[in-house]
């Protein structure tokens, strides 16, 4: 079982994902996708309702691509906990669904937060002997380093040596590309601020369809408005926050083709990135309220 009284270390997550391989057989698979730059597994979890159907349409949903946003992971564990231990509630969404989740996107960085330096937003592959880590919202291959991503190795957004240089990016391209066709809903867990963004990061233009998105995130804002009266403001990533390339928002509907894709800024809490524990439990459910209606949103249209 894992609380959400606490934020838990790397270790204590992956443990969470066996143990509900273990508990749940016919439901759940855990898989390690890949390795982060200091060794660390990247495990997905994928959830089904046991029906044995394959090839069902996907929502895939990470957290944690940036080191300090720690609500982020929390976030999707209280997904996976809904989807899977209280299964029954939400059997709808797993209906015609199978969900992928990677709860922890960079996990170097992560840990580095809780050892090192709590305001660590970066992976950790070093760059020069001055400098560490590349910003992995930046480090995608779509419009790459065209607008708001720093040349400059030490900055917070820094875009990397090249697209796709960090071994944790190139993990969340491959899960995306896996799964183009299926995977409809790409959502990524980040803070802070309260934002539903929709493409594009990288240029004020509305993609075509941005009114997909619009319903989609209209409608995840909505209900978390109507639960707990938290207003979260929804629009493009450009228009609404700031415009920045390289994005996985971008990638997974640019390239991969997930006909919707938006990147969630949980709450900040009094703190910023650094919510007390007494409120990641209201933060993660109100948070899931919303991530509900945006799914079912979602499995209706597609
Ligand atoms: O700047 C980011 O990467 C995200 N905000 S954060 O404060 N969590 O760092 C926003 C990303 C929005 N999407 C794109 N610009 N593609
Ligand atoms: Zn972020």
């Amino acid at each position: 079982s894992i609380s959400f009284t606490a934020f838990h270390r790397h270790a204590e997550i992956n443990a969470y994902l066996d143990e509900l391989a273990k508990a749940y057989p016919s439901r759940v698979t855990v898989k390690t996708a890949g390795k982060s730059y200091e060794n660390r597994d990247l495990k997905t979890i994928t959830i089904s309702n046991g029906d044995g159907k394959t090839g069902k349409n996907v929502i895939f949903l990470d957290a944690g691509i940036h080191a300090r946003e720690w609500i982020a992971p929390a976030g999707a564990l209280y997904v996976i906990y809904q989807l899977v231990e209280n299964f029954v509630a939400n059997a709808d969404l797993l209906k015609n669904y199978d969900w992928v989740i990677l709860p922890v996107v960079n996990p170097d960085g992560y840990e580095y937060t809780h050892t090192n330096s709590r305001m660590w937003r970066k992976t950790r592959k070093p760059v020069s002997s001055a400098c560490y880590g590349t910003d992995g919202n930046r480090n995608f291959d779509f419009h790459w380093g065209e607008v708001g991503a720093s040349s400059y190795s030490c900055a917070d957004t820094y875009k990397g040596t090249t697209a796709f240089s960090e071994p944790e990016t190139q993990l969340v391209r491959d899960l995306l590309l896996s799964l183009k066709g299926r995977g409809k809903f790409y959502l990524t867990l980040h803070s802070y601020g309260n934002y539903l963004l929709y493409p594009w990061g990288w240029t004020s233009d509305l993609p075509a369809d941005w009114r997909a998105h619009d319903e989609v995130a209209q409608a995840g804002a909505a209900a978390i408005k109507a639960s707990t009266g938290t207003k979260y403001t929804v629009g493009s990533s450009t228009n609404v926050l700031y415009a920045a390339a390289g994005g996985s928002d971008d990638y997974a509907f640019g390239v991969a083709k997930f006909p919707v894709s938006i990147t969630m800024e949980l709450p900040a809490g009094g703190t910023g990135f650094n919510p007390s524990t007494a409120q990641i439990l209201p933060f993660v459910t109100e948070t899931w309220t919303g991530i509900r209606a945006m799914a079912e949103k979602v499995i209706q249209k597609y």
